[in-house]
């Protein structure tokens, strides 16, 4: 046997060290975008990309379609399950699909299909109605434009030279800065009082109009601009017995990505299911995983993955480490396939993503897991809290929890998902059935986790992830300084009572 002289270790183990901040990586300018898919070097922007590096689980307890929606709207991604009929799997990635982005709307509930009507109602209750345009509807993407409804005129031409002059002073404020956040365009809108142009069609419906630092009002056509009837990106979990039944299903249900959903994922069966996509699906993009090495990286590199998920017995619900005895600390996982990630890049100039799945239990764990080399994260237990996910919310004693339970549980019945060839139902368990703390909404709660992320990254000295990939330090911590790092030493007031 080859023996790991490294002990594996996992996030909590690690802090950061902070890096000169400045004003150009001050939090509201760091930018969370980040690679889903492989792409070339050179290539300027790999085909399918997050606005935050935040992706939701593949179970049935996380990933349904309303889940998906409330994610997609903030610029991550959900897999829906696939430990379900392939019929009703598709009928939910239709369901996200259904759902047109465009443009989000700031403190109502506009949507693309408003008309003009639903906008001036909106306005007449708000006062005042501001609509940010971002380049994939979601209010983490990167700003294009603003319109409100004030002061158009349906009749007005907007190829006319006024327009274009009615758009100088405020384009100075917000297209100028392209790439801020929806936050950050709705303070400055608001600071400024500002005041922007919706475009409606004949049918009185609601476009958008995007106005760009580089658009000239006078030779474009404000129509050829439009971020083209974009809608929500969802993405869906497969497994490597059924897959020629399911895969067709799912891309013909519109799916935008795929990912292989298994506990150990360097096997020939993932090989054989990313070689089936692969060839009958050209365009079709499918991760693979779970990994914690360089063998099983660079083993699902060459078999054709567009990502590799990263992590083994980490998961909150997961017992696979007890069961077994298999697994690595997630840290040690992460910083392995990583650093073989950077030197496939290297050799071959392919750039692989890594999704560090599994044990992300405070949100510092999001930008350890980054600095360490990650992409994105995936997360099961974080989401399962929300109104949005699929399990029942239930009340125990004081307070109101929701049911979390592991693919791998008697509850799931997934037994696809630990199926090493001969399978045909769960031998064993290796999840257990759980409750976590009811949260309240996706949406408030992930505001919250993207403002720590990016305090975090701003502390770092980074602006951009792969910044912080580069120079992050991370140091690890004896077991004395994580006392250290909590409130000690005091009475805290809650105690007392
Ligand atoms: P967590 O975010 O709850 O810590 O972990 C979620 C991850 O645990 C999932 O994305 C998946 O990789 C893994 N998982 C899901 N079910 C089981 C199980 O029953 C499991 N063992 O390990």
């Amino acid at each position: 046997a080859y023996i790991y002289n490294e002990v594996s270790r996992t996030f909590s183990e690690y802090l950061l060290i902070p890096n000169l901040t400045t004003e150009r990586c001050a939090p509201d300018r760091v930018d969370l975008s980040t690679p889903l898919v492989k792409y070339r070097r050179g290539e300027e922007e790999p085909e399918l990309k997050l606005n935050i590096p935040i992706a939701s689980a593949i179970m049935q307890s996380v990933s349904n379609d309303t889940l998906a929606i409330a994610l997609a709207r903030c610029g991550g991604i959900s897999f829906i399950y696939g430990s379900q009929p392939v019929e009703s799997q598709a009928e939910m990635v239709r369901k996200v699909k259904k759902y047109k982005s465009g443009f989000v709307v700031s403190d109502s509930n506009l949507r693309v299909d408003n008309t003009l009507k639903d906008v001036l109602e909106l306005k007449k209750r708000m006062g005042h109605s501001t609509i940010a345009v971002t380049d994939d509807g979601t209010s983490n993407g990167k700003l294009l434009g603003i319109v409100t409804s004030r002061d158009y005129r349906i009749s007005r031409d907007p190829l006319d030279k006024k327009v274009g002059d009615f758009m100088t002073p405020f384009s100075k404020l917000i297209v100028g800065r392209l790439g801020i956040t929806l936050s950050e365009a709705n303070d400055i809108i608001w600071e400024n009082k500002l005041n922007c142009l919706p475009i409606v069609d004949e049918n009185q419906k609601l476009h958008y109009f995007v106005f760009r630092k580089d658009y000239d009002a006078h030779k474009e056509n404000p129509y050829e601009l439009l971020d083209k009837n974009k809608r929500l990106m969802v993405g869906a979990g497969i497994n490597t017995r059924d897959y020629e039944e399911r895969v067709p299903a799912l891309v013909d249900a519109g799916v935008d990505i795929l990912c292989i959903d298994s506990s150990d994922g360097f096997s020939v069966w993932q090989k054989r299911t990313l070689e089936y996509v692969k060839s009958n699906f050209k365009d079709m993009k499918i991760g693979g995983g779970n990994v914690v090495d360089r063998e099983g990286f660079l083993y699902l590199a060459e078999a054709g993955a567009d990502f590799v998920k990263v992590g083994i017995g980490g998961g909150s619900i997961c017992i696979t480490r007890e069961q077994k005895g298999i697994g690595r600390g997630q840290a040690t996982a992460v910083i392995e396939v990583a650093k073989a990630r950077d030197e496939y890049f290297e050799k071959t100039g392919i750039y692989i993503p890594i999704c560090s799945d599994g044990g992300t239990v405070h949100d510092y764990h999001i930008v350890l897991a980054l600095a360490m080399g990650a992409d994105f994260v995936m997360m099961g237990r974080y989401f399962a809290r929300f109104d949005e996910s699929p399990s029942k919310k239930v009340k125990r004693g004081n307070s109101y929890v929701k049911e979390y339970w592991g693919e791998g549980s008697n509850r799931a019945r997934n037994w696809q998902r630990y199926d090493l060839g001969e399978s045909t139902n769960l031998k064993f368990e290796e999840g257990v059935d759980s409750y976590v703390p009811y949260a309240g909404k996706l949406k408030d709660n992930l505001e919250v986790t993207l403002s720590k992320i990016k305090s975090t990254m701003s502390s770092c000295g980074a602006a951009s992830i792969p910044e912080l990939q580069q120079n992050a330090r991370l140091t690890l911590v004896s077991s004395v300084s994580i006392v250290e790092g909590g409130a000690h030493d005091v009475i805290l007031k809650e105690n007392e009572y």
